[in-house]
């Protein structure tokens, strides 16, 4: 039909195939290529059903996302108006067969529901992803969806943008049959039987018998906007998509999308839209390097070891376990051994009571874990990860034995967050084999993965690891070798800015209220209470050789740590806990602050919530734009994708970087001029923040002209 879009005949059968690699997206030349197969198909009299398909390895995975950044950022033609595609083939006067394996997302699951019938592969999965870009489905999918599965469970999908599995689908209604064995062929005979059965055949449009009552569909939407405002704090579409699915309960089929249409567009044009599809490149953009592309050699991770079982090392087994990976655990003591095994399964068992998967399922994973004294069996791994306690020369001596262990080609990684890799590589016979993977707590849930390239690291190496972070399901992120590498290194004056928020006057509590509002996951001290405070101490006692005579430094962390309120573990730390682990103001806490700041000469005054996040945000984005100059991560997309996948930072506002940009780099380098003057050195504004500020530029525009350039070389 076109370069697209192919139009086979199968013993009476069209089976119309959208070919559009990676991921078959609706992009330019797709609808068109669709509407054109079906049109000949319908023509083609000894035709008696049609059969639409993806080839690769999905059906459809939506609108083309670049169409719709142009069309949020006001360029070019935008995603196009599926209506006149989706009624041709609703009105088709033979039976539309949507055959789905892999996933058939937003745009993807909009076309199927068009069709009269949906079969699909047992491992297939359909959703509704469009919240997590900051828009709505706007291909009728909010008004044929609850046509097919009631306005609840069209409610659940919309609003959180989670796929759901190919047996749900069945049941709910979505899908009409699953196929065992060859999709393709069950969809043709399906296909067949269907003309056989002969017609009317279904069009979700005229469907209206899930569409529940005024009352019942009162609540429920009440009850979705309520769950959307506490799930999905501060973000518009989830609220946006329940308005529209509000109107698949209350207009004709043909207002309602027309309604669907214009929320659409309200929501493309926002600024959370903007961030959202920035945070999706961004994460995506960040496996790009140069140097390495998809020929590059790489070596494949069928077996890995770790040293180390405490709570990062069993994390981490998890992660590997999760994965199917099988993966050896070591420890010198079996105590420890005992606990941190216990500690894995004791992880699994609440995620099986929370339903989250079979017994099964985590007796499988169980097994993938296999704990161990010895270093039997670690010549066989392609992949070591060290975990051990945080000091450096521990670590060199794990090197040095598993150097002597590890078969030529196996990886040696360290889970180390503040050490040098050169130092832990020099120690090695093997350099060039040796990288960081720092995971973050809990290892099996966290999405970040920093990849620390060393000095020596081969590409061959770092590409390995970019595909294990894929394995895993994470966010695999390359950063530079320096102190804290991007995500610690941007926490630390986080951190310390909080600190010093308290001595001029604010509280814990008003600082991490006001950080929660702005939508970060957690406040900055409920996380430091939540890592344990005499970690943080340990840290502080680290850098202290940072420290310049005369430049302020914290004074509350080190009196709480010498208390013992060493944070949740202890009871209490910059906050108390009540038995849920809630964290309550501390009166205790405020007046020490108090007499602290009095002792030391600071005057108190009233802190206002934008302060607090300009001091605290905008430090970050100053040291950010210093390790981006310094070439310790390649783009500035890639410290966002830190921040999201691994600190909280609120997706809709893309990442700190990116947030820069939103708010106007003129304004927040003006704003950091004022701390500089008021607060001394610790706010020397960036060289990178100050030129792209006088240049009217955004990191977003630098990371634009990279990729340019990376084309062009
Ligand atoms: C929508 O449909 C709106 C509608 O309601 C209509 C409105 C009018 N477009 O993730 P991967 C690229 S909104 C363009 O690494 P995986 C991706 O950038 C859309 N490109 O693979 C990457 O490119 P590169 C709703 C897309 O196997 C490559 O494909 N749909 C799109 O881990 C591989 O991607 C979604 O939100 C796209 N739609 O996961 C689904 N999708 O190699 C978004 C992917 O150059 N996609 N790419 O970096 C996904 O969730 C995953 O990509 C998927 C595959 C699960 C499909």
């Amino acid at each position: 039909m076109n370069e697209f879009v192919r139009l086979t005949i199968n013993d009476g059968v069209a089976v119309i195939t959208i070919d559009n690699p990676p991921v078959n997206a609706l992009g330019a030349g797709v609808p068109e290529g669709i509407a054109a197969a079906i049109d000949r198909a319908e023509q083609d009299r000894p035709v008696s059903s049609i059969v639409l398909n993806g080839a690769g390895r999905t059906f459809v995975a939506g609108a083309d996302i670049k169409q719709l950044e142009d069309q949020a950022h006001g360029r070019g033609p935008g995603a196009p108006n599926l209506h006149g595609l989706l009624k041709q083939i609703e009105d088709c006067s033979k039976p539309v067969v949507m055959a789905i394996h892999g996933t058939a997302l937003g745009g993807g699951l909009e076309l199927a529901m068009a069709g009269h019938y949906r079969v699909a592969a047992p491992d297939a999965q359909a959703g509704q992803p469009e919240v997590n870009l900051g828009i709505i489905p706007g291909a009728e999918g909010t008004q044929r969806l609850p046509r097919l599965v009631g306005l609840a469970a069209a409610l659940e999908m919309c609003v959180s943008g989670k796929p759901i599995r190919a047996p749900e689908a069945l049941r709910l209604g979505l899908f009409d049959r699953i196929i065992d064995g060859d999709w393709l062929s069950g969809a043709v005979t399906f296909a067949r039987e269907m003309a056989a059965r002969g017609g009317p055949h279904p069009r979700t449009r005229g469907r209206n018998e899930k569409l529940g009552t005024t009352e019942s569909n009162a609540e429920l939407l009440a009850h979705g906007r309520e769950q959307a405002r506490k799930t999905r704090r501060n973000m518009l579409a989830p609220l946006a998509v329940i308005d529209a699915l509000e109107a698949a309960v209350t207009l004709p089929f043909e207002e309602g999308c027309r309604r669907e249409r214009e929320i659409v567009e309200t929501c493309l044009a926002s600024g959370q839209a903007k961030a959202l599809i920035h945070a999706f490149f961004a994460e995506r953009a960040a496996a790009r390097i140069p140097g390495i592309s998809k020929d590059t050699r790489t070596y494949n991770i069928r077996r890995a070891a770790i040293i180390g079982s405490g709570t990062m090392g069993g994390g981490i087994a998890m992660a590997f376990a999760n994965a199917g990976i099988a993966v050896l655990i070591k420890d010198a003591d079996q105590a420890a051994l005992d606990r941190g095994l216990a500690t894995v399964r004791n992880n699994y068992e609440t995620s099986v009571n929370k339903g989250r998967f079979s017994k099964e399922t985590m007796d499988q994973r169980m097994a993938l874990i296999h704990p161990q004294l010895t270093y039997d069996g670690f010549e066989n791994v392609d992949l070591i990860i060290e975990a051990v306690f945080e000091n450096l020369a521990l670590k060199k001596q794990v090197f040095a034995e598993i150097d002597r262990i590890a078969k030529r080609e196996c990886i040696l990684a360290t889970n180390t967050s503040t050490l040098d890799i050169d130092q832990i590589a020099a120690g090695t016979s093997r350099p060039q084999m040796v990288i960081g993977t720092h995971f973050f707590s809990p290892a099996h849930v966290m999405r970040l993965l920093e990849i620390v390239r060393g000095a020596a690291t081969a590409s061959e190496v770092i590409a390995a690891a970019l595909a294990l972070a894929k394995q895993l399901r994470k966010a695999g992120v390359v950063v530079g070798n320096c102190r804290g590498f991007v995500g610690n290194r941007m926490m630390l004056p986080y951190m310390r800015e909080a600190q010093f928020l308290l001595e001029e006057g604010a509280t814990p509590m008003q600082v991490d209220q006001a950080l929660v509002d702005f939508g970060m996951a957690m406040g900055i001290f409920a996380v430091g209470d939540m890592g344990g405070l005499d970690l943080a101490w340990r840290v502080r006692q680290e850098y202290k050789y940072l420290e310049k005579p005369g430049v302020r430094v914290p004074l509350v962390l080190e009196k709480l740590f010498e208390m013992g309120r060493w944070g949740q573990k202890t009871g209490a730390g910059w906050h108390r806990y009540d038995e849920d682990r809630k964290p309550i103001p501390d009166s205790k806490v405020e007046a020490l602050i108090e007499a602290v700041a009095k002792q030391a000469g600071i005057p108190g005054r009233t802190i206002s919530d934008d302060e607090i996040i300009e001091r605290c945000i905008y430090i970050m984005i100053n040291e950010g734009a210093r390790i981006l100059d310094e070439g310790h991560a390649l783009r500035a997309g890639d410290i966002d994708t830190v921040y999201l996948a691994g600190y909280g930072f609120p997706a809709y506002r893309g990442g700190p970087m990116w947030y820069a940009g939103a708010v106007g780099l003129k304004k927040i380098y003006e704003k950091i001029m004022d701390f500089h003057r008021q607060h001394g050195e610790l706010w020397e504004p960036a060289p990178l923040l100050k030129r792209l500020a006088e240049e009217g530029n955004t990191f977003a525009s630098l990371d634009a002209s990279k990729e340019v350039l990376a084309v062009r070389s």
